[in-house]
């Protein structure tokens, strides 16, 4: 009895490993709270640098909410009717003084070094280019045989035919593709006025400015479809040129690219068979 619970519940792990593979983030759900999940280990260290924050502040906030409910109910008129005459005190004045400064060392330390972690490509694997448009984003994968397309926000139309996969003012029709846990150097520029790439779960966001070059990376740990915005105010269609990037298997990845290499429009037929083997493993799994 105990022994035929196994396959089950390796069943049901591969259903949900299955499942999450092409999991997409970065669209809104109900009662979501808080940042969206982290992919990357950049994003790591900024949710851990916000919970860090987060704690600090609630921990001034409720010593000042102390203080002044104590300084009121202590020192008011009814209890305190004779205010004493001194103005300074030495000991009060050097600990509300030094102990800000501890506070803004202890989040210098690790603010600096997300920082310096962002500002500092380690060896990329590859590099992609993005050039954002007035209302669209250009790419390039020139370590890939410099293959380049478009990729535009769907319409309606799209939306309609596509209820279940597709999202408003999120999906793309062509998306960028990258394999999990490799490095990827992220050049972005525009050719109009000022853009910005944004993937929140990767913890990136770069301006592109017209004839400057900007630089930032990257590394997906989670495979699944991640969405982003532009997030810098570029005209009346600024909402509407959504960035779409999937996080598959080097093998998934690599042949992503010898059929983008014949013609990037169509090779989004590799993803889509590759999840369509997602689901059959799944449906073959729960079956079983
Ligand atoms: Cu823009």
């Amino acid at each position: 009895m105990r022994f035929s619970t196994v396959p089950a519940a390796l069943a049901t792990i591969i259903c949900f490993a299955a499942a999450a593979a092409a999991t997409p983030v970065g669209i809104p759900t109900d009662g979501d709270l808080g940042f969206q999940p982290s992919a990357s280990p950049i994003m790591d260290q900024l949710y851990g640098f916000h919970t860090l924050l987060l704690i600090i502040i609630f921990g001034i906030s409720l010593l000042v909410l102390g203080l002044l409910v104590w300084a009121m109910v202590r020192y008011s008129h009814k209890r305190h009717p004779e205010p004493r005459r001194f103005s300074h005190n030495t000991t009060v004045e050097v600990i509300w003084t030094v102990v800000p400064i501890l506070i803004l060392v202890l989040i210098a330390v690790p603010s600096f070094r997300i920082l310096y972690d962002q500002d500092v490509i380690p060896e990329a694997d590859f590099t992609i280019k993005t050039t954002g448009n007035q209302w669209n984003w250009t790419y390039q994968y020139p370590d890939h045989g410099g293959f380049e397309f478009v990729s535009s926000m769907v319409n309606d139309e799209f939306l309609a035919e596509h209820p279940f996969t597709a999202h408003r003012n999120l999906t793309t029709d062509v998306p960028v593709v990258v394999p999990i846990n490799a490095v990827v150097r992220m050049q972005v520029t525009a050719s109009d006025v000022i853009h910005s790439w944004t993937i929140p779960s990767f913890g990136i966001k770069m301006d592109g400015i017209p004839g400057r070059l900007n630089e930032t990376w990257f590394q997906a740990t989670r495979e699944g479809i991640f969405y982003g915005q532009c997030s810098e105010i570029c005209g009346i269609r600024h909402a509407f040129m959504p960035i779409e990037v999937h996080v598959v298997p080097q093998e998934v990845f690599d042949a992503w690219t010898v059929a983008a290499q014949a013609d990037p429009y169509t090779a989004i037929d590799v993803l889509t068979a590759y999840y369509d083997s997602l689901r059959d493993d799944a449906r073959l799994a729960s079956a079983r």
